[in-house]
């Protein structure tokens, strides 16, 4: 049984509850952080979310966290059997965390969390957008990140996308990035453990982030 530490509206509490849903492995999640606060005991130093614990293991950083689970239950589907795949949805992961990253969360957070309007943020919103021309370009030909199978490397950014296209924001022409993202739709785990819907605004982000307290 995995133990999840984090608050249901946190994308990065989100990639592992995803993986996990994909992995149909049995777990408990806990309502920590954010409006919930952290218990005196909680074992993440840098007091974010998500924490996992799986028998005497316990794993923070949502990255690490979906590497153990692919890695420790989703061999040859998560964590590709393949060197030459499994190196590049690493590849895609670490981009994630860096370039990416750099580029699409100052959108979300001042739009959604501080309330900025898209017209103060069009700089950064076009940052965002260069960010997915480069997954349009690796999408090309193929259904998910790291080829023709959802991998570890597809988790991380298939969950902010939800919130990508869901964010009223200019958008490029991006095909193969939708088609891809239709995919991810499809999937039972993301719609049931990433399409969590999030508000427009500080107020809307709170009242939404209370309704999923509870929910497994
Ligand atoms: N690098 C960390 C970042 C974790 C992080 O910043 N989590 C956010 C939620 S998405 C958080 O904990 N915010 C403060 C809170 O919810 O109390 C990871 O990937 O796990």
């Amino acid at each position: 049984m995995i133990e999840v530490l984090g608050r249901r509206n946190s994308a990065n509490v989100q990639k592992v509850m995803w993986a996990i849903g994909e992995l149909g492995l049995e777990y408990t999640r806990h309502d920590v952080g954010g409006s919930f606060g952290y218990p005196d005991d909680y074992p993440n130093p840098n007091q974010v979310v998500p924490t996992i614990k799986d028998g005497d293991l316990t794993v923070w950083e949502s990255g690490a966290c979906v590497r153990y689970l692919a890695h420790e239950y989703g061999q040859g589907s998560l964590w590709p059997d393949d060197r030459n795949t499994r190196a590049i949805a690493d590849q895609w992961m670490e981009w994630h965390r860096s370039d990416f990253s750099n580029a699409y969360f100052p959108t979300f957070m001042n739009l959604v969390r501080v309330g900025l309007s898209a017209t103060d943020l069009a700089d950064s919103i076009e940052k965002c957008a260069a960010a997915y021309q480069q997954l349009e370009t690796q999408l090309a030909g193929q259904d998910f990140i790291a080829g023709n199978t959802l991998t570890m490397g597809d988790i991380p950014t298939g969950t902010v996308t939800y919130r990508y296209f869901e964010m009223t924001i200019d958008r490029p022409s991006l095909p193969n990035v939708e088609a891809w993202y239709q995919r991810l739709c499809d999937r039972p785990a993301f719609r049931y453990h990433v399409m969590i819907p999030f508000g427009t605004n500080p107020e809307e982000w709170a009242a939404e982030e209370k309704k999923n307290a509870d929910i497994q």
